[in-house]
């Protein structure tokens, strides 16, 4: 364990401990106000399965940067997590990429079949407004709709549509950068706005936040390409290997894998330089962003397309 690392496991137990006490309890009773059982179980099993928690994690610390209080990003940090948990229960659905593995276990709609799946994933989406929407913060709507607007039909929804779209079809590189930049930047764009909003930050301070989100969350996508076609599920979780089957349009597929690999370094040293900004309280962010390039600079990358 190093000073970045207990860092990065200081936040992701707050958002952990959070995420527990915001489930509903599998109840038993069919009385009011309570959840049907099987609807909380599949909830769970998808929320508490071992993710990263890079989203929250990043909201906090760019709320924690700027000195915002860190309870009152919990809310926020909770509900983005669920939005970007319902997304992985419906992407891995069979009418979208169809997967069966998901962070290292069976996807939702294996266990508990697509109707509750398609369920499990609605009720995190709207349990997760209803968390944001307690909030009594001040700038408690502004940061929700950060959050809102990113992840919606102008944002993550956008891309993901795209990127279905995408699959066997004439691909071209502003098509490719559409979706990198809505399907997976957009979340850590509103990861990084909803803190910096929460601590009152002002337009050329949320300028920077928007420069590290977009840039950190191009270079997270162009690795998840690269990893699906150089990693395998035991390193990932998930099965890799799909996205040439399918046609997708990715980086590498535009791109070649070298240039794509190059690309993202250079987005990480974008997203550094904007952050370095705030000095040495940008030092978590900072190496959070490089801890990504290290992951790159070992991946063994083939020349050939
Ligand atoms: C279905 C509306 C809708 C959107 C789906 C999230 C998503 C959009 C698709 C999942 C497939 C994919 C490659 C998305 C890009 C973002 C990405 C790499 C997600 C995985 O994020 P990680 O690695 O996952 O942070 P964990 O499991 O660690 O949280």
């Amino acid at each position: 364990m190093n000073a970045f690392s207990d860092h990065f496991a200081f936040y992701k137990n707050l958002v952990e401990e959070s995420l527990l006490r915001a489930l509903p309890e599998p109840e038993m009773n069919w009385s009011e106000n309570q959840i049907p059982r099987s609807l909380a179980i599949a909830m769970r099993y998808s929320l508490m399965s071992p993710g990263k928690r890079l989203r929250p994690v990043l909201l906090l610390a760019a709320c924690d940067l700027m000195g915002g209080d860190l309870q009152s990003g919990l809310p926020f940090a909770v509900g983005l997590e669920m939005i970007h948990c319902y997304s992985l229960i419906h992407d891995d659905l069979p009418a979208m990429d169809n997967d069966s593995l998901r962070r290292g276990k069976p996807t939702n709609h294996m266990v508990f079949g697509e109707s509750t799946a398609i369920l499990a994933g609605d009720a995190l989406l709207n349990e997760a407004f209803d968390q944001m929407a307690q909030s009594c913060h001040p700038n408690a709507l502004k940061a929700l709709r950060a959050i809102s607007m990113r992840s919606g039909a102008r944002g993550m929804i956008a891309g993901q549509t795209a990127d279905i779209f995408s699959e066997n079809a004439n691909q071209n590189a502003p098509e490719v950068r559409y979706i990198h930049e809505h399907k997976t930047a957009d979340l850590m764009i509103a990861a990084m706005e909803a803190g910096f909003i929460l601590a009152n930050a002002d337009p050329n301070e949320l300028a920077k936040a928007h420069e590290y989100g977009l840039k950190f969350g191009m270079a997270f996508q162009i690795a998840d390409d690269l990893l699906d076609r150089f990693s395998d599920a035991r390193h990932t979780g998930k099965a890799c290997g799909k996205d040439d089957k399918k046609g997708k349009a990715t980086w590498p597929s535009i791109y070649g894998n070298l240039k794509a690999k190059e690309d993202a370094t250079l987005f990480i040293r974008d997203a550094v330089n904007a952050i370095s900004f705030f000095g040495e309280r940008s030092a978590f962010l900072k190496e959070l962003a490089l801890n990504q390039l290290n992951q790159l600079e070992n991946m063994a990358v083939e020349v050939a397309n």
